[in-house]
Order: structure tokens, then sequence, then C-alpha cells
């Protein structure tokens, strides 16, 4: 699972087009399912813009809903595929959505599910999350192998679509969906969440085991699932956001510029984590900048840790700790910091990484990817070293060592989750615009 955390709606309703362009480019006859809600309208703006300037076509590709109330018609008020019609103008003919006035709705869903795969199954599935975790249709208690079905929906589900069929006494109480199963085989899914009301759910979906009574943390188990949340959707997030551009502010890379001046450049650039690297002063001596830097990450909704010291990191407030193979263990400083901090964990390999993760780490870092004058590396990695550690843990993988505009690429290729950086960014004549360009190329590169 991937996550990408946007500023704001916008970013997002942008990112989502990316994405979908990207699938067109890298396969024009794609099969798309797409949702409905208030989350995608914009993306589905821009796409429509694009399809007008020629930059999008849609000309090959199939789009299918994802769900639709039964007991209704194809233009009662409210029903999805009047939504469809009118947000997802891309090119109607290749619009396939369930008929709401089905007379067996159970059977007309399934038919539908089997059409899909008879197309050659689902390329890239868009989905939004509901804040009771639904995807789709499917409400809380469904299960990772439910197929295409009825289902009544909830209240909850039903009070959202209240407005939109006029009074909620006017929304039908049965839906029909593709199951988790089936969109499970999705090539690949690409989830959008924004705003404040989700990310308490978002949080469950990600973070917590996966269970029934949050049908979207069932993603979990699928390989390519990425999550484009804006801030205040991810704002709950704690464990697996370690994601994009993190920066590490160490005095020593700063040519005597303030780091707390350096800490707001790089978060203006776009950084998501920060790090406060001081090799030369005790935890107390550090703890002005560190408190300095703590509060200007929260100010940006950005994650930031504390390196080396887990008393420095609970003295000014750090959302994280990092420690390397010579520092205190993480078991040790795992009862020390609770169960509500990252950890982090420097390691050069697989097993090391494993070992990380058994003992509790949240994520690894993995380096020295490339040559850096940042650190006296005694071992060096590689982009192959990357693969092998993704492959060999479940928490987010960061790359180190070395990373720069020229090579950042490659190091995303790599599948790594972030890239920690120091010299390419505190060593810059211009901190906010070398982070903007690294995190741009983070963002930009295509996934599919
Ligand atoms: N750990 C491995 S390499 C490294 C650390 C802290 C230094 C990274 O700095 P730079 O300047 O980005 O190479
Ligand atoms: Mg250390």
């Amino acid at each position: 699972m991937r996550i990408e955390i946007l500023a704001d709606e916008a970013a997002v309703a942008a990112r989502a087009a990316d994405l979908v362009c990207d699938a067109l480019r890298a396969k024009p006859d794609a099969l798309l399912a797409l949702p409905t809600g208030n989350t995608p309208v914009r993306a589905y703006a821009e796409l429509t813009r694009r399809v007008a300037a020629g930059t999008a076509n849609f000309a090959r590709a199939a789009i299918y809903a994802i769900d639709e109330f039964a007991d209704s018609t194809r233009t009662t008020p409210g029903a999805n595929s009047l939504f469809y019609r009118e947000h997802v103008r891309l090119g109607q003919r290749l619009l396939h959505c369930p008929n709401p006035a089905a007379q067996d709705p159970g059977e007309h869903i399934r038919a539908f599910a089997d059409a899909i795969r008879r197309a050659g199954g689902i390329d890239l599935c868009v989905l939004g999350i509901g804040t009771n975790g639904h995807i789709a249709f499917n409400e809380p208690a469904s299960a990772p192998d439910s197929q295409a079905r009825v289902v009544e929906l909830t209240l909850e589900s039903r009070e959202a679509h209240a407005a939109t069929f006029g009074s909620l006494d006017a929304v039908p109480s049965r839906g029909m969906t593709l199951g988790v199963a089936d969109l499970l085989e999705s090539r690949s899914i690409v989830v959008l969440a924004t705003g404040a009301p989700k990310a308490a759910i978002v949080r469950r979906a990600i973070e917590d085991t996966p269970t029934a009574d949050v049908p979207a943390s069932w993603l979990q188990s699928h390989a390519d699932v990425l999550w484009v949340l804006d801030a205040a959707a991810a704002a709950q997030l704690r464990r697996r956001t370690i994601a994009g551009l993190y920066v590490i502010i160490d005095p020593d890379a700063c040519r005597g510029r303030a780091p707390a001046d350096i800490a707001r450049a790089v978060l203006e650039g776009g950084a998501t984590i920060v790090q406060w690297r001081d090799k030369h002063r005790d935890a107390n001596a550090q703890l002005t900048d560190a408190r300095a830097i703590a509060a200007i990450c929260r100010e940006y909704g950005a994650i930031f840790i504390a390196n080396d010291y887990p008393d420095l990191a609970i003295a000014c407030g750090a959302d994280g700790i990092h420690l390397g193979q010579n520092d205190a263990s993480i078991t040790d400083v795992r009862p020390r910091v609770g169960d509500a901090m990252i950890i982090g964990g420097s390691t050069n390999n697989a097993d090391e990484a494993r070992a990380a993760e058994a003992a509790g780490a949240n994520y690894v870092a993995i380096g020295a990817i490339f040559a850096t004058a940042s650190k006296d590396v005694t071992r060096a990695a590689s982009l192959e070293r990357i693969r092998e550690v993704k492959s060999a843990v479940r928490v987010p993988v960061v790359a180190i060592g070395g990373i720069n505009a020229s090579n950042i690429a490659s190091v995303i290729d790599a599948g790594a989750d972030a890239a920690a950086v120091i010299s390419a960014v505190c060593g810059a004549d211009d901190p906010r615009a070398a982070t903007a360009e690294l995190a741009a190329m983070w963002h930009g590169r295509p996934r599919l």
C-alpha cells in the first residue's frame, strides 16, 4: 500500500486525474471502474477539461460504475446512473451502469460483474471511502470474499444521499454493488479521501488490522493500492504515513543558516516528513531547536522525527524517533516512548529490516544507496537492496544516502515509500525550490 498526502482537495483531484491518464497512456483500452460521491467530482471535472483540451483520450477505454441504488430508475434524482451521466462526461458510449430499475437486482448486478470479467477485468479501480468505511456499497460487515450482490444500505449511507434524492424517505433502502472480492480483483486501486470528516475512518482503514467493520481495511491485502489523501483526511494517520520526501535537518549541512528557517523552507517545498539530527550536542542542548522545528511541522501537518535520543523525542513532542543500529534498541525504546510514537530504524539489508520490523519499527531506512558526504558510511546499499527490503517487510521503506534530483527517480522506481535527503536540500542555495523539485518528481512519476 502506498499513501500520498497532498495539500488540499484540488491537489487530490489533479492527482486522481493524472493517475487515470497514466492508466490510459499505459493501456488506451483500459477498463476503469469509477466511483460516485462528492470526493471525485473535481477529478471528473479535470478529466473532462483534459478531454476537451485533447490531452486525455477515453475513446478506447471502458468505464464501469461500481454500485447503484435498487428500486429506482435511471432518471430518479440521486440515482448513480444520473451522477455518472452528469459528471463522467468522457465518452458516454463507453459508460456502463447497472440498471436501478432491474426487476431482479441480485441477478442483474451479478451479470454486471460477469460482464466486467468477460471484458478483461478492472485495470484501474478508483474508490472513495464512506465515513463508516464502506467501499462501493459494501457496508460494514462485508467480508473480503463478498461478491456482487444486493445490500441493505445503512442509515448513515442513506442520509449521505438524502439531499440528492430530495429527502431521506426517498432514498432507496437497497443498493447493488460490486463485492469486496470483485474490487480486490482490480489490477490497480486508487482510493481518494478528502476532508476532516474522513480522517478517523481513513486511519482505521489504513492502520488497523483488517476487519469487516471497516470494509476499506480489506484493501490492505491488495498488492497495488494507492491512497491519495489531502492533509485533513490524513490528519489522524500515525504509523504508515512515511511516504514522500523525508528531509533531515542537520545543522552541519545548513551552511550557517538557522535550522528552523530551513525546516520552514522544506515544508513550504512539500516535504512530508522532517527529521532533526544533531550529531554534536547532547539531547538537552538540542531541545530548543527541536521544539521550534516540531512546532513548525505541526503548522504544516508534517511528521516530525527526532534522531538518536528518545528523551529528546518525548520532550519536544515529536511524532517519532529514529534509531540507528548503534543506538538504543527498538525493543528497549518502545516501552519508554509508548505505542503512539513512530519508531524508525536504520538498516542496511533485508535481514536487518526484518529484525527492525519484528522489534516494532514503524518504518525502516535503508542506506546508503549512493555515495554521501553527510555520514561516514561503512556499509553501502543499492537500488537492488531497496527492492529486497521492500519485499521483506510490510512497514514503509525509506531510502537514504546521496539521493538528489538526478537519481531520485531510480529510488522511487525501486519501490521506496520515501526518500530521505540531507545535502540535496539543506545544502542547496534555495532549500524550498530544491525540495519542491524532489517532491514534484515523487508525485509526478507514472505508477501504473
Ligand atoms: N544514513 C545513511 S546515509 C546518510 C545517513 C544519515 C546521509 C544522507 O545524507 P545525504 O546528504 O542525503 O547523502
Ligand atoms: Mg543514530
